[in-house]
């Protein structure tokens, strides 16, 4: 169905014909307004952005680009389009039509999981709002807020399910979403991560690599669901979330790419001489990894959980790429994981978050060796690598554990006393955010950053992506 954008919410769900649902969003509106203007990019809202919005969900041609102003956006609702006869995939109820509607029993679990997933929407939103005033460059800036209004339009999609199919107490929800706040001591956000300050842009290339990257192991598990407005939402949002990730692999492959540079003009790798010089160290660099990419770890709960038995046993919630696997029931299969009391042989349907946690890791492998062949090939022996999957962990078996980022259990004073070695520094911090001047002179890059090798939609790098008014 074409999206028709006369409508107040653009939308491809056939809003006109519910007039009940069409109200209860259009009141729901103007509060996810104040909210963007409060909580979502700090200034800019007279900026004319290119910015690209959904305007079908066909596979090509999904997108239209050009300038808006942030606040103008059109936020809308689009499901992917309905696969006929769809079965569910996985479970005890596999092979059985997938629901239309949410079956009374899963009722309170489905609305969790959309509510935790929806949660780390604005989030995100919110933990960015200040970074537009220390933008790399135009073409950084753009990126930035494209993935703030997508991840606004990823709100809306949630949203949309929790008024379409849990009356009341979904709208209760909708506006909760709106009312926790990232890092807020009295009402945080639900996840971890998602609470975590992003003040530098070598934190964000960095949430973006590894975080959104869970962004995609969740939706992607969640567009297996037997719930088929659940799958066909997650379905659409995927298409969107490919573009952050992109942002972040780009992003930090570009961070080195200028290191190296200055590595070479200085004939030195030298840390204290490359941040003389105005770039991050690969050291430096690896204790960021270090940092967000066990933060993220944690997003995929504890390695033993009957939240995930159930939810995949009752239809609610697959594996990534379910169809990919010849098991898809997992009643009689186990798991061998290890403890801190040793290893313990687990049913696989109570370690799916450790099954999900170990193919995220080697996903996010993909990348490190794209790096480190750039440095090989530069002539330096330095390679960064992920942490062990129990370094620094505060949710599951390894929560608090003295770990190191090899994996290593040690004693407890050791562990303070080298933490600083493995993640970033006060100092560290400090110097990052010392090199986190804004750069708008369009085609210009700050120093610590390459340019990107081509722009936005077939533009110039140079392009003015951001009309700063
Ligand atoms: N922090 O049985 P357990 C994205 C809670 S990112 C705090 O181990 P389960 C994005 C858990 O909620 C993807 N609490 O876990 C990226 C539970 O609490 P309740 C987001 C945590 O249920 C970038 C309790 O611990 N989507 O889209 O098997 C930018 C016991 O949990 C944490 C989703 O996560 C944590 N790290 O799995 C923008 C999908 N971890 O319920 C967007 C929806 C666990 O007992 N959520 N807990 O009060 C889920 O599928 C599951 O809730 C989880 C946890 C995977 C998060």
């Amino acid at each position: 169905m074409a999206i028709d954008y006369a409508e107040k919410i653009p939308n491809n769900v056939n809003l006109a014909n519910d007039k009940t649902l069409q109200r209860a969003l259009e009141h729901w509106q103007p509060s996810f307004l104040n909210w963007w203007q409060e909580m979502g990019p700090s200034d800019f809202k007279g900026s004319e952005v290119y910015l690209r919005t959904a305007v079908s969900v066909d596979a090509d041609g999904w997108a239209q680009y050009g300038a808006v102003k942030m606040p103008d956006y059109r936020w809308g609702i689009f499901l992917a389009d309905q696969v006929p006869d769809r079965k569910i995939g996985f479970g005890d109820a596999m092979g059985q039509p997938v629901w239309q509607q949410v079956p009374g029993e899963y009722r309170s679990i489905l609305r969790r999981l959309i509510v935790t997933q929806g949660d780390t929407e604005p989030a995100s939103v919110e933990q960015q709002r200040m970074l537009g005033h220390t933008c790399p460059s135009l073409y950084d800036l753009r990126n930035l807020f494209q993935i703030n209004v997508e991840e606004g339009r990823h709100l809306w999609a949630m949203v949309y399910l929790l008024h379409a199919y849990f009356g009341r107490d979904g709208r209760e929800e909708a506006e909760e979403l709106l009312a926790r706040h990232s890092g807020d001591t009295d009402k945080p956000r639900i996840l971890s991560t998602f609470n975590e300050p992003i003040t530098d842009w070598l934190s964000l290339y960095c949430f973006t690599y590894f975080t959104d990257r869970d962004g995609k192991y969740q939706l992607k598990s969640l567009a297996e669901s037997g719930f088929d407005p659940l799958s066909r939402t997650c379905r659409f949002m995927l298409t969107e979330e490919a573009h952050h990730m992109f942002v972040g692999e780009t992003g930090l492959g570009r961070v080195i790419k200028r290191t190296l540079e200055v590595m070479k003009e200085l004939g030195t790798d030298d840390p204290a001489a490359i941040r003389r010089a105005g770039a991050v160290d690969l050291p430096l660099l690896q204790k960021y990894i270090n940092f967000w990419c066990s933060s993220s770890l944690d997003l995929f709960g504890n390695e033993i959980s009957s939240n995930s038995a159930s939810n995949f046993a009752n239809g609610l919630k697959g594996r990534p790429d379910e169809s990919s696997y010849t098991d898809h029931v997992l009643r009689d299969s186990t798991m061998k994981l290890r403890t801190p009391e040793g290893e313990k042989d687990v049913p696989m349907l109570n370690a799916l978050n450790e099954v999900m946690r170990e193919s995220y890791l080697k996903d996010c492998e993909i990348g490190m060796r794209r790096w480190n062949r750039a440095i090989e090939r530069a002539g330096h022996e330095f390679r960064l690598t992920l942490p062990n999957i129990r370094f620094r962990r505060s949710i599951g078996a390894w929560t608090g554990l003295p770990v190191d980022p090899k994996g290593n259990l040690m004693p407890k004073e050791e562990y303070e006393r080298r933490k600083e070695e493995w993640v970033p520094s006060d100092a560290d911090r400090a110097f990052v955010k010392s090199l986190m001047q804004k750069v708008t002179t369009p085609g210009k890059m700050a120093g610590w950053i390459a340019p990107p090798e081509r722009g936005i939609n077939n533009l110039a790098v140079d392009y003015e992506y951001v009309h700063l008014n």
